[in-house]
């Protein structure tokens, strides 16, 4: 067995809980003399339970070399939406990327396309987007509706639907300065995306399957 220290990346010594602020260095203990074919034991109890249940991936209890590349790859990776011009061949990059987009991405949540502009829901924050220039075009949170969204928005019949973790169902005007039209609150965990077929949604909670319609006349 031997000693040697990560150079930590910079951004993951910042992002990591419970590591002394501004410390670069994690002492290691390695499995054979080359780090690069270590099984790596962390030493330094800098880490808390997310580190190591968020890359600890066959939960042995050790940071291996492929863990360690896949946290490293993960944390150095860009965060954006991207705007790409179909076609082209090879690496197209400079000749077929339009745009970025980079302030409150979803980390699940689908972006929606819908009669010309595109929609982003994250954390309660819901955006409209210039989707042939990517500039925003209205950022505003969901008053009444902040928390945690996994499920995709939806629309139909020129609204937007997106619902919450907590359980509520937000909708929205379908417009570039788009508003509140409603908050229903179910009050029980959503993390699907709502269904709509034949003018009738249908949301699923953590207890039951939801339709909403139009009452008969
Ligand atoms: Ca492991």
């Amino acid at each position: 067995m031997g000693v040697a220290s990560i150079i930590l990346p910079t951004r993951a010594s910042t992002s990591l809980k419970g590591m002394t602020p501004g410390a670069t260095e994690l002492t290691v203990i390695c499995g054979a003399s080359a780090l690069d074919n270590a099984l790596v034991s962390m030493i330094t109890p800098a880490f808390d339970a997310q580190f190591w249940s968020d890359n600890d991936l066959d939960h042995n209890g050790y940071i291996d070399e492929r863990e360690w590349q896949f946290y490293q790859a993960r944390n150095a990776s860009e965060n954006c939406l991207v705007a790409i011009r179909g076609g082209g061949r090879g690496d197209v990059t400079k000749s077929r990327v339009l745009w970025r987009y980079r302030k409150a991405i979803p980390n699940t949540s689908s972006p929606l396309l819908y009669r010309g502009t595109l929609y982003l829901i994250r954390d309660g924050i819901f955006s409209s987007i210039d989707p042939e220039t990517g500039e925003p075009l209205k950022v505003a949170r969901l008053t009444g509706a902040l928390g945690n969204y996994w499920s995709s928005p939806v629309a139909a019949d020129g609204k937007i639907f997106v619902t919450s973790e907590e359980g509520k169902i937000v909708t929205l005007n379908a417009d570039p300065q788009w508003g509140i039209v409603s908050i229903t609150n179910l009050e029980e965990e959503i993390f699907a995306t709502p269904a709509i077929v034949d003018g009738r949604i249908y949301v699923r909670t953590r207890a039951a399957l939801y339709c909403f319609a139009r009452k008969p006349k």
